[in-house]
């Protein structure tokens, strides 16, 4: 390394520091989320949702990985860790990036993509998933459960019913003749 290699590093270094505890702070104050980077080669979790100006911290459980971006809004400039798709880190390594378009960011980590290690950040005005988690689901197909429920239990009842009056039928019904025929 020449000289000019090591004072580019060295600075370097010293911004990722500074930049580091500033968003480290600002990580605790504002409660930024954190994601793992599990050895069962997922995303812990895999989909997060932040307000403009949130860090987001991922940290590696296991060896092994990067954050290469696959998608991303128009005007954002995200570009996962440094070194692109060939460069991977270990355990203990920890990387931040402070989301600031609107809009949803599609990550992998490059040699375990095929594995399902991909993740999702939205950015949206509250920071929260959108209301209702199960708020896709069309009135009408809502009717058919229902309806299957009631015309259940009516099933249900109908069949108890049949039986408590078999029971009672044979209980009391013909006990008195067995016992009473003398
Ligand atoms: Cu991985």
């Amino acid at each position: 390394m020449n000289r000019r290699e090591f004072l580019r590093t060295a600075g370097g270094a010293t911004a990722v520091a500074g930049a580091v505890s500033a968003s480290g702070s600002a990580a605790a104050q504002s409660g930024g989320p954190e994601v793992a980077l599990l050895g069962s080669l997922v995303f812990d979790p895999a989909e997060v949702y932040v307000s403009p100006g949130t860090t987001v911290t991922w940290v590696w459980e296991s060896d092994g990985h990067n954050i290469v971006v696959d998608s991303q809004p128009e005007g954002a400039n995200w570009e996962g860790t440094e070194g692109g798709a060939s460069q991977l880190y270990d355990t203990g390594y920890e990387y931040s990036h402070t989301f600031e378009e609107l809009g949803e960011y599609e990550y992998v980590c490059a040699p375990h993509r095929q594995a399902g290690m991909v993740g999702t950040v939205v950015v949206n005005e509250s920071g929260a998933p959108p209301s209702g988690g199960g708020g896709e689901v069309e009135p009408e197909e809502m009717g058919v459960p229902i309806q299957a429920h009631f015309v259940g239990i009516a099933t249900i009842l109908a069949i108890a019913v049949s039986l408590m009056f078999t029971f009672f039928l044979l209980k009391y019904g013909e006990s008195p003749h067995a016992s009473g025929g003398n």
